[in-house]
Order: structure tokens, then sequence, then C-alpha cells
């Protein structure tokens, strides 16, 4: 079975994924392409020697029955209308984050799945897929460090545009942690309380960098989380959780070790493209095999995708109020329940 792709998006990471599932990964196909900017949409065509329709928008895009899954790669405001409209018609989605922009928009996603009685959507958190994440997770259930009690993690990025402001650090950047820290020890956020240390010179003024996140759990765990975007030595993610009984951190990314000029020394990349192609490969491939195998996608859910937005929420207000804000969950469906059990 080969599942149709219609692709609402042809920026960046639309193109990467267009590229990924014409290119290198098995069971899928792009037959239609559609963006705001349609010289957009017909470069990516000929540049991919795509035998797909180009469509004005996504609703006609939507429309179109040779259709299974869209794949949602536009500007983030925009997800919520096209997610909405492609579920109501039964098809799948693929949505890159965010799912929507606001907790109200992806509760309106949450709702229209729940009314076409089966899961539709997977939300585009990579990290997920990642082995070094995928194999802390199993250390962690497998109790090798007794129960969890804090996490130290790192987000650094080498450099940042001028239009990346504050609250990019937690909507662009944090995000990812958010995502994938509550997935990785299986619990729920409480509350957040953001610290910002001194200013460094690299920043310029509309932007507080570093930031300091601290975000408790229902199940009392700490977590303290670096966002740091101008660090200027590379791209570098860095996790590590304290146990009862042991320490487990994510695996550096594999480089070669190096001895040279009374050095020993090994890499540090600088670009996040290159740190989680394979985790994204995987995932896209992941999608399709599930639903080839159950008729479900089995990744991050729409429910995913509404925590993320109500913990970005949260962590936005604590940037301005300096206070521990809560993080207040509405109580997970049954409906999206069995996706815990699915990545224990
Ligand atoms: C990017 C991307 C990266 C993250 C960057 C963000 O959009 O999501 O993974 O490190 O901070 O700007």
């Amino acid at each position: 079975m080969i599942l149709r792709f219609g692709v609402v998006g042809t920026g960046a990471i639309g193109r990467e994924h267009i590229n990924r599932i014409t290119n290198k990964l098995s069971g899928g196909k792009i037959v239609a392409v559609t963006d705001v900017n349609q010289d957009s949409a017909k470069q990516t065509v000929e540049t991919y020697q795509l035998d797909a329709v180009i469509y004005p928008d996504d609703k006609a895009l939507i429309a179109d029955e040779n259709v299974d899954v869209v794949l949602v790669t536009s500007w983030g405001p925009a997800h919520e209308e096209t997610v909405v409209a492609a579920v109501e018609a039964g098809k799948y989605v693929f949505c890159e984050k965010p799912l929507a922009t606001t907790a109200a928009g992806c509760m309106r996603i949450v709702e229209a799945e729940m009314k076409q009685g089966k899961k539709l959507v997977q939300v585009g958190f990579m990290r997920r897929y990642d082995t070094g994440y995928a194999q802390l997770k199993q250390v962690i259930a497998n109790n090798e460090i007794g129960e969890p009690l804090m996490i130290h993690a790192a987000h650094r990025n080498p450099t940042v545009g001028e239009n990346y402001v504050t609250e990019t650090a937690v909507q662009d950047t944090l995000i990812h942690e958010i995502d994938v820290l509550h997935w990785l020890v299986n619990d729920d956020y409480k509350t957040v309380q953001v610290t910002f240390p001194r200013k460094t010179k690299n920043a310029h003024g509309k932007l507080q960098d570093p930031q300091l996140f601290t975000i408790e759990t229902i199940g009392g765990i700490v977590m303290n989380v670096e966002v740091f975007v101008n660090c200027k030595y590379g791209y570098d993610i860095q996790c590590e959780v304290v146990g009862e009984d042991g320490i487990a951190k994510l695996p550096e990314f594999p480089s070669v070790v190096m001895r040279k000029s009374e050095q020993l020394s090994t890499n540090i990349l600088n670009d996040w493209k290159y740190r989680f192609m394979d985790a994204y490969n995987v995932e896209i491939q992941d999608f399709i095999d599930s639903i080839a195998k159950s008729g479900e996608p089995e990744g991050p859910t729409s429910w995913d995708g509404y925590i993320a937005a109500v913990t970005s929420d949260a962590c936005v207000k604590a940037q301005q109020t300096g206070e521990k804000e809560p993080i207040s969950l509405q109580e997970r469906p049954a409906f999206y329940s069995e996706h815990i059990l699915q990545n224990n």
C-alpha cells in the first residue's frame, strides 16, 4: 500500500519532508502540493520531479480524493484551519509543530478527531524518534536508575536571527523539551518558573538570553532546562536524568575522536537539521508504517500537541510574571490513553 501525501507548505521543512518521502523512505508518495506562494509550489514540483497536482489552496488539496494524508508544513498560525478541515474530511494528518498556536485551537482539533472515532493526526515532535532519547527512555522504563527525581537539560543554538525574541525561546526552542521530557518520564507537568541570568552580550535587544526554566511535574520531578540560543560554540542538546539509584545521560552525537596538536577532541555540530536528521526519517517512516499496519498513526497525538500548547502558554506567562505559574491541563480523554501504553 502506498500512502498518497498532499503537502500544504513548500518552505524549508516542507521540502525536506518531500525529499525524504520521495527519495529516502518507502511506502509514501507526494501526489499534491500547495503553498500561498504558488511559485514556490511550482519550483518544488520541478526540483523534486514530482508527479503532483499543484492546488491553489489547502481546501482544494484536501478535497482531492487521491490524497490520503495531508502533510502540514505551512506557517504555524495557519496549521489549525488546515488540520481541522483535513480531519473533518477523514484524512490522515502529519502536522509540524505547533499543532495550533493556542490551546483552544488544539482542543478544536482534538474534538474534531474524536468525532471521527479514530486517530488521524500525528504531530512532528521528532525527538521521540532520536535513538539517544529512545535509549534514555528505555533505561528509565526498565527502572535501571530507580525513580527519576530531577532532570538537567540544556538546549543551545549557536546563534539566532533578529526576529527571534524572548517568547520564541519557548515557542520554537523549549517546545522540544516540553514534548520530550514528559514523555521520557511518563508524568504530567504542574508548574513552571523562569529565571533570567545575566544576559549574554551576543543577544540583540528584544531577546533575553540565556533563560532557565524550572518545571515541576505532578509526580514531583524537578526539571531544570537551560535555553541558550547565542552560545556561539555549536548546536548542543544535553539531557541528564538523576534517579534514586543512578544517573542516565543522553548520549553525545557520535563524532570521531581526534588526537592532534597536543589535543584530544571531538566535533560539535552547528546545525539542528543534522543533529536530528535520522530522527526525522524514522518519524515519518513510522507514521507511514503504523498507518499501513494498524490504520492509525502511533506517534505523538493531537493530545500531545494540546499538552505542548498549554505548557508553552504557561512558560510564556512565567517569563512575564517571574512567578511560579500553574500548568493546568484538562483531563486526558480515554480516546488518547492507548497512546501512553504504546509508548511505554
Ligand atoms: C528551530 C528548531 C531547532 C531548535 C531551534 C529552533 O526551529 O526547532 O530544533 O533548536 O531553537 O529555532
